[in-house]
């Protein structure tokens, strides 16, 4: 039988140290790489701090997998017994370009079950923590439920990149959202961007393209305060698998679907 208690503390206790590695690490010259193409970076703390999670994680529990962005975690091919979903830096570029928004994220799933959700930004000292079916909470203090808000109140993050031509979604789609809401944002985290949904500093975040572990702590988060998590159809996400997604408010989640990325053009 799993303590939960006691884990709760142990991640604590890690994302604690972790972050004080990374703040540390703004002192020292950092080794950028590139990945997938040359805006895809990577640095030497996202791999350090991956490995710092899975040394513990495995040190601690042995018989829990681990699926890591770097690499550092485990092979498998669904979600059974305890399963931790860690992106050690989400928001990367941030991190090289601005030392600022970017937060290392964690979700916990029990079996297909999303359980525990974490998501630290390092920089301001904020941790957004949701325990399913116990609310969700920043630096201790819950978080309301969301309410629902019209179209034209509302702030909604995207990249502004999802408004050009491109091949997943055409311009027309997005363009007359972008203009009908009262605002848009874009901070380069995905975590953070659903950390900001749970927490109702924006209504709405919609992107093209994720993997598990951008999304995996923030989607428990929002749906514990009410909020409703999907892909860009509507369509339930699927844990292991790399999405669009689409999040937001309940009732302005379903209007934008309905009224501007369901449209026929
Ligand atoms: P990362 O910094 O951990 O790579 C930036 O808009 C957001 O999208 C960040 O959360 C970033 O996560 C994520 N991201 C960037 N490129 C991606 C890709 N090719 N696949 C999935 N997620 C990506
Ligand atoms: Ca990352």
């Amino acid at each position: 039988m799993t303590n939960w208690t006691e884990l709760d503390q142990n991640v604590r206790t890690w994302i604690q140290e972790a972050g004080e590695r990374i703040r540390q690490s703004f002192k020292t010259e950092l080794n950028i790489k590139t990945k997938s193409n040359r805006n895809d970076l990577v640095t030497d703390m996202d791999e350090a701090t991956e490995h710092f999670f899975t040394e513990k994680i495995r040190n601690t529990y042995p018989d829990h997998q681990i699926l890591g962005e770097e690499g550092y975690g485990d092979d498998f091919k669904e979600l059974s017994g305890i399963t931790w979903i860690i992106d050690p830096i989400d928001g990367t570029m941030n991190f090289v370009h601005q030392q600022r928004n970017f937060a290392i994220s964690i979700g916990i799933y029990d079996g297909e079950e999303g359980k525990l959700g974490y998501i630290y930004d390092v920089v301001h000292d904020e941790l957004y923590f949701a325990n399913k079916g116990h609310g969700a909470y920043m630096n201790d203090v819950k978080l309301p439920g969301l309410e629902p808000v019209p179209v034209q109140d509302a702030i909604v993050a995207l990249n502004a990149l999802w408004v050009t031509e491109n091949k997943r979604i055409d311009r027309t789609i997005l363009a007359p959202l972008v203009k009908d809401v009262r605002g848009t944002r874009s901070y380069g985290s995905a975590a953070i961007e659903l950390a900001y949904v749970a927490s109702g500093r924006l209504d709405a975040y919609l992107t093209m393209r994720l993997a598990p572990w951008d999304f995996a702590a923030g989607k428990i988060m929002i749906e514990e305060v009410g909020g409703i998590v999907t892909d860009l159809n509507g369509d339930p996400l699927n844990p292991l698998n790399k999405s669009s997604l689409f999040v937001g408010k309940p009732g302005l989640h379903q209007t934008i679907l309905t009224d501007y990325l369901k449209r026929k053009i």
